[in-house]
């Protein structure tokens, strides 16, 4: 997969890839990723890439040209067509089941805004969705977009060693909250290791997990609950 980011600090989002699952996902060439500064493209020589906006009012507003030659620039640069996607906080909220669809795409070119925001009209003619990670103010979209890199370069085939890949199929596909983990030692001051999962009983382990999960999500986030995949069993127990 390959993921254009079109931004002001485009090293930023960079370096958030450099490490990890995702630095090794470049590595493997599962995902490759390229900057495109709207700097590079504005004219003058001021090389202005903002202006007051029309109608008053505080902040700066990104200008529509340095932005738009440099998302012509990253499209020119793979003849596959690229989903355009606009962080901002008035996008629809990532999912889980979005960052599964984006990750799908061959290509993405992520638009990252700073200041007040951008020309209006460069968000409708050249974007094709608009994505915000929360109800919270970040000051640009660079963040945003390297959370969205993170996510679906994990999600590409080969990214995740088998273990890896394991503990996500567990966690994702039911829409719950993880369990509690515990590793060595066995004796600790801070407390005991659940006599469960020492007990070598496979069926008994899955069983206290899956509680451990629904509880956990039941106390922590019941608005998952409605979503998640439940079968008759967790039913049972959460109804109880
Ligand atoms: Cl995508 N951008 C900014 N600037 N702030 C945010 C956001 C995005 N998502 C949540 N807050």
């Amino acid at each position: 997969m390959r993921i254009d980011i079109v931004s002001l600090f485009p090293e930023f989002v960079a370096q958030c890839a450099a490490f990890g699952v995702v630095g090794r996902a470049q590595e493997r060439a599962l995902l490759s990723l390229h900057g495109w500064n709207p700097r590079d493209y504005a004219t003058g020589n001021y090389r202005r890439v903002d202006d007051r906006p029309f109608g008053g009012g505080p902040g700066m507003v990104m200008l529509i040209d340095p932005l738009r030659d440099a998302l012509n620039a990253a499209r020119a640069a793979d003849p596959a067509d690229a989903r355009v996607v606009y962080l901002t906080p008035q996008g629809t909220r990532l999912t889980q089941a979005k960052v599964r669809e984006l990750a799908a795409h061959p290509r993405l070119v992520l638009l990252c805004g700073r200041y007040e925001g951008v020309d209006e009209r460069l968000i409708e003619a050249e974007v094709d969705e608009e994505l915000s990670i929360g109800d919270y103010v970040l000051s640009g979209g660079e963040l945003a977009a390297a959370v969205l890199v993170d996510a679906v370069a994990r999600l590409q085939e080969g990214a995740l060693n088998d273990a890896e890949s394991a503990a996500q199929d567990s966690f994702e596909s039911d829409g719950l909250l993880d369990c509690p983990h515990y590793t060595r030692p066995l004796e600790h001051p801070l407390g005991q290791v659940p006599e469960v999962l020492l007990s070598g009983n496979h069926a008994q382990i899955a069983r206290w997990r899956r509680m451990e999960s629904l509880g956990r999500t039941w106390l922590r986030r019941p608005d998952l609950l409605d979503e998640a995949a439940l079968g008759k069993a967790d039913r049972a127990l959460l109804e109880a």
